[in-house]
């Protein structure tokens, strides 16, 4: 390095309040005087605790964090009685993960009617409707074929809904953007499978049902079915878990997570859409004049903070990083930035790769907090050149009905005690 400066003082303001230049995580050097902004002086002879003291237990068969985790859980509400039975949600607890994958039991889910108890021997898919040859598959027939696996998100077109009140929700981001999990998927593309079965040229959409009392059913364009879209059977490594769609599940990346079939049993190829219940009277976006947009289905480039998050205590001025996610239904995440002003200047942050389309991205950056009051925001860019909107703008253009697809810019504020609450900036 040119001008080399002494570890500690290399920490160059990239924007106001305190935010510093992402180069400070590159480098040796540039890292000891950030790291010696935590660390703790030590002199005194180490001491043996306990657990040093005697053999520890037998391992488990299938294990589970530690019991000093226990507070990372999912949040699931109360059976709402105006919903079907069985309909829950659980939330991702986001404020206590890091990376960008998310465990299996800690996967958010969304269920309209309950999770059913399927024996993969007796679940059949068929394929049928425009095609040339109906066709039916087990798990064990699936599983024959060339299997992919891919990373993707799935999130709600519900989540962050509340971002639409009129006045903040005092929660953390687990209850504010908890909708939301990412994992790596492995499956039979479906294009595979029509190709086999043989696509009528009539057909232009096709619809998927699920295998639960609700049989849920969504419309999809067939130019997406032929692009990206996989019949899972594997999330992060291991058969998907029953509420999130097992023996199998449609993966429909960077779309509504509605239309992500779980325990799919039926694809019918069609001319036109099917206008069901999930893409009319739920899931689409109510315009100004009450009428709602038809098919917008993928989302758009969205960012949180995770860390500091509502919840989060400070422990006093100096270093810190901020953590958090940003993803984009239409692409790869290209750039997050982060402001600690309440937007009036914004800093880049590093994108800890690998940076993946469809994909949750984690970013970071370095923030010197002068222990007095601050506003936290993160807004993302992707690479069609979509930039995160702020909250105000996308109400300006969504209109007083909108309930679904928020994606504008999420507001921390860090009181000068270290309180961290969600506002609006
Ligand atoms: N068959 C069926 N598929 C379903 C649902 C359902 O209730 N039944 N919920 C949908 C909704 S609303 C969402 S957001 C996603 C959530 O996927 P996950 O539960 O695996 O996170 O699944 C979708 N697929
Ligand atoms: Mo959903």
């Amino acid at each position: 390095m040119a001008n080399r400066k002494e570890p500690g003082t290399d920490l160059e303001p990239a924007a106001g309040n305190g935010l510093l230049h992402r180069r400070v995580f590159l480098g040796a050097g540039a890292m000891a005087g950030v790291l010696g902004a935590a660390g703790m002086a030590h002199a005194e002879p180490l001491t043996v605790p306990e657990w040093v003291t005697k053999p520890g237990k037998r391992p488990l068969p299938y294990t589970q964090p530690s019991p000093f985790e226990g507070k990372v859980q999912r949040t699931i509400p109360d059976q709402n009685p105006l919903y079907e039975p069985g309909s829950a949600a659980g939330r991702t607890p986001h404020q206590f993960l890091e990376g960008m994958v998310t465990p299996n039991g800690l996967h958010f889910e969304v269920t309209h009617n309950g999770v059913p108890d399927i024996d993969p021997d007796k679940h059949l898919l068929v394929i049928h409707g425009l095609v040339k040859r109906p066709l039916k598959f087990t798990v064990n027939s699936l599983l024959r074929y060339p299997l992919t696996s891919r990373f993707h998100f799935v999130e709600c077109a519900g989540n962050s809904g509340a971002l639409y009140g009129a006045n903040p929700v005092k929660g953390t981001v687990q209850q504010l953007h908890g909708l939301l999990s990412g994992a790596e998927w492995t499956g039979v593309m479906l294009s595979t499978l029509l190709d086999e079965a043989g696509i009528d040229p009539k057909a232009q959409w096709l619809l998927a049902e699920g295998g639960d009392a609700t049989g849920l059913t969504r419309s999809i364009p067939l130019a997406k079915a032929m692009d990206d879209v996989m019949i899972a059977l594997y999330q992060n490594g291991e058969r998907i878990r029953p509420n999130n769609g097992y023996p199998m599940r449609l993966l429909v990346p960077g779309f509504q997570g509605n239309m992500n079939i779980k325990w799919l049993r039926r694809i019918r190829l069609t001319e036109g859409p099917m206008q069901t219940r999930y893409e009319t009277s739920r899931y689409s976006l109510l315009l100004a004049d009450g009428k709602a947009a038809q098919y917008k289905l993928q989302l758009d480039a969205k960012s949180f903070i995770t860390r500091p998050s509502p919840g989060y205590q400070m422990q006093g001025a100096g270093l810190y990083e901020i953590s958090g996610l940003a993803w984009s239904g239409n692409g790869t995440v290209k750039q997050v930035e982060v402001s600690a002003d309440g937007g009036k200047s914004w800093a880049l942050a590093a994108l800890s790769g690998p940076v993946l389309p469809k994909m949750l991205t984690r970013f970071r950056a370095p923030w010197k907090w002068d222990g007095g009051p601050a506003v936290l925001q993160s807004r993302v860019t992707d690479d069609t050149g979509y930039v995160q909107p702020t909250r105000d703008a996308l109400l300006l253009a969504r209109g007083a009905k909108a309930q679904y697809h928020f994606n504008g810019i999420t507001t921390f504020q860090v009181a000068a005690g270290g309180e961290v609450s969600h506002v609006y900036a």
